[in-house]
């Protein structure tokens, strides 16, 4: 059983949760029948191919690996420099609470590319690839292949390749890197924490060179919907970035985020566990290394942003530029210091809050404040493109965000850690450890979560409405490969 707090009404979760696995394979059988062979450049065969005014819109699908808050349009980090990703928010729906379901590439992903939770596809590793588990499942991209688009993916989209949900893929790419690895001088710390300006040109950059296919396939991709899916990796570690913008920031001058001394003394030991887990934060402050850590992290967000820019300029020249909605979205967030903690993995603010907008036709610019979940992009994206409704999903579709921004959300964003679990509401987020460890913040009062109020009296009945939020936990998970490194390399 669940190791979880369990919720009271775990009976209707239970059948909520068959529906779940349940209808996505009925889903299959009919996308099978109707879908061609991946790796064909042609919509579907049999599909309904949308004709004249009721033509579908474009879907350009970007995800940015390991990107936190820190972007230009959500005002977290003062020095930041993404005028592409604001250019685009400023023409569309920001979403300034959106969490990510799971602190991890795969789990997060296959979440966001099946419209379902972590509880429901029984994953919560990388190690867990989504066809081992749910080799039926109709993800995001094969549904719209399904109804007439046609689809394609440059760079990393899914954790694992995933060739049945692309008509085409650009091959596998590779950045350039330093000639002597670590090049930052950290020894303890794992090879992956390293960073480094480089003498290479922009376009061998990844992003740049997945961005150059995706601008190619927009300019031959002619007047049929499609679903482009590009993906960005310049935040994930190793941080290689371009010297010239490696140079926007010295690390002298660099701001690093507001932390508290003892933060860690009133977090259950699990969370303590898992913040203090490669002890990288004591090398990295011992090495004076802070603020250049954070300065390359803040360079290769900028190279991502510069990545997208080209891409940007060649859809809005493109025939169907104003029949071409753009969501980005990052996999999870990230720690660079807060809690002692580096990189990815927790369930804190830092770990789950992504940067979300939406823009294009049918979505009414703006910024929304509530929290939700990335696992609402399936039905919101099948919304407005105008398909037919998915049933079973986990996730709502936001489209009554903009189009009445006063109505209440009632819809907290949950995401999940092998057996921990957090619940984010508008004032409260609350992780729930596998020991019975708890957390709870204020928000109102308390937005960087430094002060855990799960043991005062006075807040017992608020911890217990949000843990009653939880789904119970599905077992047993999503099968295992073998062989595969923990964690890091997503
Ligand atoms: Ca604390």
């Amino acid at each position: 059983m669940s190791a979880l707090p369990t919720a009271p009404h775990r009976g209707r979760h239970i059948v909520r949760i068959l529906c779940r696995l349940l209808v996505p394979t009925l889903v299959a059988g009919l996308v099978a029948a109707c879908s061609e062979p991946a790796g064909s450049p042609t919509p579907a065969a049999g599909a309904q191919a949308p004709k004249g005014e009721s033509r579908h819109p474009n879907v350009v699908f970007v995800v940015i690996d390991d990107l936190n808050a820190w972007v230009g349009f959500l005002g977290e980090h003062p020095q930041v420099r993404t005028p592409n990703l604001d250019r685009l928010a400023a023409r569309g729906r920001v979403f300034t609470h959106a969490y990510s379901t799971a602190p991890l590439c795969n789990p997060s992903r296959s979440s966001v590319l099946t419209g379902l939770l972590p509880t429901s596809t029984g994953i919560y590793d990388n190690r867990q690839p989504l066809r081992l588990g749910l080799p039926d499942v109709v993800t995001l991209p094969q549904y719209f292949a399904a109804h007439g688009y046609r689809t394609a993916a440059a760079g990393k989209i899914f954790h694992d390749e995933d060739p049945q949900s692309w008509q085409e893929a650009q091959p596998k790419v590779h950045g350039p890197g330093p000639r002597h690895r670590p090049a930052n001088g950290l020894v303890g710390a794992e090879a992956t924490l390293d960073w480094a300006a480089i003498d290479a040109p922009e376009d061998a950059t990844y992003d740049f060179q997945v961005t150059a296919w995706a601008t190619d396939y927009v300019r031959r991709a002619g007047t049929d919907p499609y679903f482009l899916g590009v993906g960005l990796t310049a935040p994930h570690l190793p941080w290689y970035v371009p010297r010239e913008i490696f140079e926007h920031y010295p690390p002298a001058e660099t701001v690093l985020p507001e932390t508290l001394e003892g933060d860690l003394d009133d977090v259950p030991e699990v969370g303590q566990l898992i913040a203090r887990r490669r002890d990288e934060h004591a090398e990295i402050v011992a090495a004076g290394s802070w603020h250049d850590a954070v300065a390359a992290y803040l360079a290769s967000i900028e190279l991502s942003d510069k990545a997208l820019g080209g891409l940007l300029d060649a859809v809005d020249a493109s025939p169907r530029a104003a029949e071409t909605i753009f969501v980005v979205w990052s996999d999870h967030g990230f720690h660079l210091g807060e809690k002692e903690h580096w990189r990815k993995g927790t369930l804190w603010e830092e770990g789950v809050r992504v940067p979300l907008l939406l823009a294009g036709p049918g979505v009414e610019p703006g910024r929304s404040e509530q929290p939700v979940s990335l696992v609402d992009l399936y039905p919101t994206l099948v919304e407005l493109a105008g398909l037919a409704p998915v049933p079973g999903l986990d996730g709502v579709s936001l489209e009554p965000l903009w189009q009445s921004p006063e109505t209440p959300w009632n819809h907290p964003a949950l995401s999940f850690k092998r057996r921990e679990a957090a619940v984010r509401t508008e004032r409260w987020r609350a992780v729930f450890y596998r020991d019975g460890g708890e957390e709870l913040y204020d928000h109102q009062a308390d937005p960087h979560e430094w002060h855990n109020l799960a043991g005062d009296p006075a807040e017992a009945p608020v911890l217990e409405e949000l843990r009653a939020l939880l789904p119970e936990l599905r077992e047993p998970m999503a099968p295992w490969a073998e062989g595969r490194s923990e964690e890091d390399d997503g």
